[in-house]
């Protein structure tokens, strides 16, 4: 389905590439409202041909379901989690305290204040329990950094990451130039 349909709120919004593939990045966020800050990201992983899941959990709204989520990732074919959440913002760091998968955090600015608190939930986790956090609203990095690790044990996906650099320097020249036109 192109289009993800949020019946309590009636909003639509767009999933790019919807994924057909066995998912192998969980795009997971705490609140429906958190979606629009994904997107950007859920492009990249598009790009990149990652076949991803998105899921809407909440560490304390539907805590046991979450849970359930990411217990099961690992046997779900899920090789790295991407979690998003604003605010009070344990999801990333509940989700990593439920599988040995990786975790990239990405911190949602609220209504409330800049993000800085989201962000310090998400990256100040006690020693032993990782999460790999983005600055906040940054879903490409998250993306990116997924397709990175993904990337260290598979050769054609750190290609396609290699390509993205070398792309993202020919645009940073090429704007370069333009100046002295
Ligand atoms: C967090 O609370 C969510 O991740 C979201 O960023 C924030 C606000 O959620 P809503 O009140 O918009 O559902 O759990």
């Amino acid at each position: 389905e192109p289009m993800i349909y949020f019946a309590d709120t009636g909003k639509v919004l767009e999933r790019p590439n919807p994924p057909k593939e066995q998912p192998v990045v969980a795009v997971v966020m705490g609140s429906d409202s958190d979606l629009p800050v994904l997107q950007p990201g859920l492009a990249i992983l598009a790009k990149f041909s990652i076949p991803y899941a998105t899921r809407i959990t909440s560490a304390h709204r539907t805590p046991t379901w979450m849970a359930e989520f990411a217990s099961s990732a690992v046997s779900n074919g899920i090789k790295c989690i991407i979690a998003a959440a604003g605010g009070a913002a344990h999801l990333p760091g509940m989700t990593a305290a439920y599988t040995p998968l990786p975790v990239i955090g990405i911190p949602v600015k609220p209504t409330i204040g800049d993000g800085m608190d989201s962000l310090l939930s998400i990256c100040n986790m006690p020693k032993g329990v990782p999460v790999a956090t983005v600055s906040v609203n940054n879903s490409i990095n998250a993306a990116l950094l997924a397709a990175r690790i993904l990337g260290a044990g598979d050769p054609v996906m750190r290609k396609r990451v290699e390509q993205y650099m070398a792309d993202s320097e020919a645009e940073v020249r090429e704007k370069d130039r333009r100046l002295e036109e």
